[in-house]
């Protein structure tokens, strides 16, 4: 029997990989995308096969998380065996400016999806996107058993998910999980996250492309992962005997201001050379400490992560040098390449 699969943030970082993973064991992948005036599905392209073509395995519709009764009709007519609920405005800066917006998709959007899987009745497993944000101001170590403690509107939208998707377990007894995912990058990155927004500025700055770098709080600590690696999670939760709560991390926390160096001498650059303070990129209430013990998922689901932040700094910049010279940027001049190659 072939499994199906729905996802909503199928075109975001997490989804694509997501959809790339499942699509690999067999599974047929349904996934939500927003109608936009532009495509936004160039994450997922490659996955891509027209539906006309009979051995077509990812089906694409048209919904958003506001639209409750869209993601009824949606689960009625795909009946998926498993329900991944990555979609969410997931900008932790961005949430101090759109909170209520945040609220509506991050928060009660959590809870328009688990109302149509009751409601549409279909038998189904549910994974909730939770993050290490709700730990907050809690210091680290943070495991399942840490309090939360949030520090942005994004951070309390995702704290309602992550309860109502627990109430949801206890009161249906739906197969229903949260993975607490501390921070997981890729080179399918948004380029407004901090990584990536280093990575691809070091890139540039080697190509001449770009001088300088506006930055917010270089002191906060993040336990930074391979996203590739945390699908994988993902998927693990759902084929657990039981549903429970799993934090996915590495165990290694850095500064950003180390990810900027590892990323910025990686290309033979000082990033202080280049990088400059911008407050705008200060949140109102910083999280100055998120390290994640995994010990749970490791012991019962058998997942091990094997790149750290450090290691994933070199990967993310290899992967911004080799995207320019795809653009057809012929610029790298020797340094930058035997920097690379190193
Ligand atoms: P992205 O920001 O890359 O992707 C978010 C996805 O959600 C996009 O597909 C976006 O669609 C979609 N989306 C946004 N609003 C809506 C809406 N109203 N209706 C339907 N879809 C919507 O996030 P990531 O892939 O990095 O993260 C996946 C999930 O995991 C998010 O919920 C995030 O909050 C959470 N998380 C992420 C962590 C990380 O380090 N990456 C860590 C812990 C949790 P579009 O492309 O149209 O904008
Ligand atoms: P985060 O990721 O808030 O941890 O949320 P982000 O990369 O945005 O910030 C990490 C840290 O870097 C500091 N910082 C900057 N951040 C950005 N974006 N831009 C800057 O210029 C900058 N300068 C310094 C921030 O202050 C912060 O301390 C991510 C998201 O993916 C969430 O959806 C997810 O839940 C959490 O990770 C776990």
């Amino acid at each position: 029997m072939t499994k199906r699969a729905f996802i909503t943030g199928i075109t975001g970082q997490d989804g694509s990989y997501l959809a790339e993973l499942l699509l690999s064991k067999g599974y047929e992948v349904h996934g939500l995308i927003r109608r936009a005036s532009t495509f936004n599905t160039a994450r997922i392209e490659h996955l891509y096969v027209d539906p006309h073509n009979s051995d077509a395995k990812l089906f694409l519709h048209y919904g958003d998380l506001s639209d409750g009764s869209r993601l009824v009709t949606l689960l009625s007519e795909i009946q998926p065996h498993e329900v991944y609920n990555l979609a969410a405005q997931s900008h932790v800066r961005v949430s101090f400016d759109e909170p209520e917006h945040t609220a509506d998709t991050t928060g009660t959007g959590t809870v328009r999806l688990l109302e149509a899987v009751r409601v549409s009745g279909i038998q189904t497993k549910f994974y909730q996107a939770s993050s290490s944000e709700l730990y907050g101001a809690t210091p680290p170590p943070q495991s399942e058993t840490t309090p939360f403690y949030p520090r942005s509107p994004y951070a309390a939208a995702k704290l309602y998910s992550f309860w109502i998707t627990k109430n949801y377990r206890e009161a249906y007894g739906l197969f229903a999980v949260n993975g607490i995912l501390f921070n997981h990058e890729s080179p399918r990155r948004g380029e407004t996250f901090v990584t990536r927004k280093i990575t691809r500025a070091a890139a540039r700055i080697a190509a001449g492309k770009q001088d300088q770098l506006f930055m917010g709080n270089l002191d906060s600590i993040r336990d930074w992962g391979y996203a590739p690696e945390y699908v994988e999670g993902m998927w693990r939760m759902l084929q657990a005997d039981e549903p429970d709560d799993f934090v996915l991390a590495t165990g290694v926390g850095i500064t950003v201001r180390e990810f900027l160096e590892i990323s910025f001498s990686r290309l033979g650059l000082d990033w202080e050379k280049h990088v400059r303070f911008d407050e705008k990129y200060l949140r109102p209430t910083e999280v100055d400490a998120l390290i994640g013990d995994p010990s749970k998922a490791k012991e019962k689901l058998g997942w091990v992560p094997t790149v750290d932040g450090r290691k994933l700094a070199e990967i993310m910049v290899d992967a911004d040098i080799q995207a320019l010279a795809a653009e057809g940027q012929h610029w790298i001049d020797k340094v930058a390449l035997s920097n690379w190659n190193a």
